[in-house]
């Protein structure tokens, strides 16, 4: 399947001072973007709706240190390994409407890791751009492609013949990877070369994200500039 996302290509301003703002949605939020102690990227997002209240901290250069806890075990899971995987260092606090079902919180915090992940790289300065990782896990091999271009597309041809991790929807991976596409501005690709069991077919996808991630958000001492022939990112 093929999404096309809405267009959030614009760079934010790398106050260092917390901002507060509310979104056309209504949505407020607090951020403190960019925050560098020893050249260090990272950001904090606060994002608070009527559905859900998420907090994400996220330092790219970390040591894959993590405290989650969104109240979904198999989303704490794949965030856990993510954080150990792509060697950031992650905090994600949620409270969802989980009464409800799981699709607002897993959403919202794809979206708020999507703004923190973007707040840190901020104008992509010196950085590979492209990323690439082909991860197994047993019988199940996924293929992950980023690059960081400031275009957001998804393409998530992922093939699970379960809905269900134990309780968790599966379906809402794809609902979850859209949002942090579209936040953070990347083009993603993930593709199943194979693969039977969900849970191995889902972690394989979250640590081929991580490491494609690590990998184009890492520095080239080549690249002057942003690596791109039109100047922006
Ligand atoms: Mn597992």
């Amino acid at each position: 399947m093929r999404t096309r996302g809405r267009a959030k290509a614009k760079s934010k301003s790398m106050s260092k001072s917390m901002s507060k703002r509310v979104s056309k949605s209504g949505t407020r939020r607090r951020s403190k973007p960019a925050s560098t102690p020893g050249g260090r990227r990272a950001a904090e997002i606060r994002r608070r709706t009527k559905e859900t209240d998420i907090s994400v901290a996220i330092t790219l250069e970390g040591q894959g240190t993590y405290a989650v806890e969104t109240g979904i075990p198999f989303l704490n899971h794949m965030l856990e390994l993510f954080a150990r995987h792509g060697f950031f260092d992650l905090s994600v606090r949620a409270k969802g409407d989980l009464a409800v079902d799981a699709h607002h919180t897993v959403e919202d915090v794809g979206l708020t890791l999507g703004e923190a992940l973007r707040a840190a790289l901020g104008d992509k300065q010196g950085i590979r751009r492209f990323g690439e990782a082909t991860v197994p896990l047993d019988e199940a091999l996924v293929s992950v492609v980023v690059d960081l271009s400031g275009r957001p597309f998804l393409v998530y041809e992922v093939k699970l013949e379960q809905e269900r991790v134990g309780t968790f929807d599966v379906e809402l991976v794809h609902d979850f990877l859209l949002a942090l596409t579209n936040q953070v501005g990347m083009n993603l690709h993930i593709n199943m070369i194979s693969g039977r069991n969900p849970h191995h077919i889902v972690e394989a996808s979250f640590k081929g994200l991580a490491r494609a991630l690590s990998l184009a958000a890492s520095a080239d001492p080549r690249v002057k500039g942003v690596l791109s022939t039109k100047g922006v990112l």
